[in-house]
């Protein structure tokens, strides 16, 4: 067995369902990646900014490298029990990848003993890095020219049997390797028309120009991405504006969700996969293999009231060594608040005031933030009791902010009514 064969069946025995090579070179939509930095779509992610000069190369990673092992590991978990309670008494949602353990930790792991067999086999000192997301390295273009599948309208690897649910990963060494080969577009095949949310808005988002390796691609006309997400993220054809993406707004963003996109993260909490879960590619897709990926209903579907009520050691006991840390505290509590007010309009009486008591109490939380969006979230229930809390908000609390926040929600809340009388819209019924 060559080499190259025994590092694939290493990395196979390792949990990664898909293993490809390429020779190191220049990364080729790296135009791309600059022109979607110029139009602003990284919003306050400023590493993307530092990262675009060793992304431009596969030596940005590693000066010596020639070969990028390029690994795809699916973390599709299971649907837990109780999922179904989504949207309803006051649950919010976790985008999926964030259900078990961290995946840095789990995938670097494995990327070090992929290294070492590496190292063992080809009889010498090898040079070599790892990449897991937050790498200077261009991970998905890396893996379609690996042969792992192609970038779909929602900008996410799509493998063809594997769907989209899949963490990427990568090995680059100074070995010289066997390559694989991209499967080619037909012959006959034209690119599908761009669909451009900023032409149909009348202007706006420009489509960057997509490269066209002529690799084959399998969106087709589809759009049910685009058309499905809430906030209108996905601007053209592989380009997602971060600033409006609901996995932006909840796991990156610091400061306050800007108002006009509150409504649209609904009930999640912590990242989204609308344009994953509207993907026909990810109908018959299978579940992972990895246990640490398994979720079950307290992590997937959360009760809002509970996280709203933790403490700083309650979020570090319940969220230490997973994916949702990345938030800190006080930007899951944020979420939270926002989910409890995205409620109201289908809140039965009795939830509504559990809603309005959690939110009123987050009025006295420590992090400005976090009472920002518990007055945003009062005032879309309204009635005397979320009135009164938001008042006494406008009259003590000293940030500007959310004094702010507390005027404007008192002037958008209905006076009367409150619990059991908030307005249902959407065509949502109260139901108790
Ligand atoms: C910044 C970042 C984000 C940002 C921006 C997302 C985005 N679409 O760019 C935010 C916070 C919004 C985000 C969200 C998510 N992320 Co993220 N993210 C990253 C990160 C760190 C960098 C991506 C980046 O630079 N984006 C800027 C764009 C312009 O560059 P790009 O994605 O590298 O490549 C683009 C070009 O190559 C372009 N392109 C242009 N022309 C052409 C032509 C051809 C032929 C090809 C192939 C490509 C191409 O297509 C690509 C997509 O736009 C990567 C890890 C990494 N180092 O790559 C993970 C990564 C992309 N994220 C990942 C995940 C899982 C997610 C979420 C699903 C998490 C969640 N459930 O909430 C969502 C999905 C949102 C979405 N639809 O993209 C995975 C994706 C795996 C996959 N199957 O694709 C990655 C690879 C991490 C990992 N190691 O597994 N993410």
């Amino acid at each position: 067995m060559s080499l190259t064969d025994q590092i694939k069946a290493e990395a196979r025995r390792l949990g990664f369902e898909r293993v490809g090579i390429v020779p190191a070179g220049p990364a080729l939509t790296h135009g791309y990646y600059r022109d979607w930095l110029a139009e602003g779509y990284a919003g306050e992610m400023a590493y993307l900014h530092r990262h675009a000069v060793p992304k431009a190369h596969a030596t940005g990673l590693l000066s010596s490298a020639r070969s990028v092992i390029c690994l795809a590991l699916n973390y599709r978990p299971p649907e837990p029990a109780g999922n179904a309670a989504a949207g309803a008494a006051l649950r919010g949602r976790v985008s999926r990848y964030a259900w078990g353990g961290d995946y840095h930790d789990l995938l670097h792991e494995r990327l070090e003993r992929l290294a070492a067999f590496i190292e063992t086999h080809a009889g010498g000192t090898v040079h070599r890095r790892g990449a897991v997301d937050s790498a200077p390295f261009m991970e998905r273009e890396w893996a379609v020219r690996a042969g792992l599948g192609w970038v779909g309208k929602n900008a996410m690897l799509i493998d063809w049997e594997l769907g989209s649910y899949l963490f990427l990963a990568e090995l680059l060494t100074d070995l010289v390797l066997d390559y694989d080969e991209p499967p080619a577009a037909p012959r006959s095949a034209g690119r599908e028309p761009r669909r451009d949310r900023g032409a149909e808005n009348g202007g706006g988002a420009p489509a960057l120009a997509v490269a066209d390796l002529g690799l084959r691609e399998s969106c087709g006309s589809c759009t049910a991405c685009i058309d499905a997400c809430p906030t209108e993220a996905i601007v053209a054809d592989k380009t997602v504006d971060a600033r409006r993406c609901i996995s932006y707004l909840t796991i990156e963003l610091k400061g306050p969700i800007p108002a006009d996109l509150r409504e649209g993260v609904g009930d999640w909490i912590f990242g989204c996969d609308v344009c994953q879960e509207v993907c026909p590619w990810n109908r018959h897709t299978p579940e992972t293999r990895e246990a640490a990926f398994l979720g079950n209903s307290s992590r997937a579907v959360p009760a809002l009231p509970e996280l709203l009520a933790l403490d700083e050691s309650g979020f570090r006991e319940r969220f230490r060594g997973t994916p949702i840390w990345r938030t800190r505290r006080r930007g899951l509590l944020r979420n939270t608040a926002i989910a409890l007010g995205n409620a109201a309009p289908t809140a039965t009486p009795a939830s509504a005031v559990t809603a309005i008591g959690a939110l009123a109490t987050a009025l006295g939380d420590a992090e400005p933030v976090v009472r920002g969006a518990a007055a945003w979230a009062l005032g879309r229930y309204g009635g005397t009791a979320a009135r009164e809390a938001l008042a006494g908000a406008l009259a003590t609390d000293t940030d500007p902010a959310v004094q702010a926040e507390a005027k404007l929600a008192l002037a958008a809340s209905p006076a009367s009514g409150g619990p059991g009388a908030v307005t249902p819209h959407r065509g949502a019924a109260l139901v108790d």
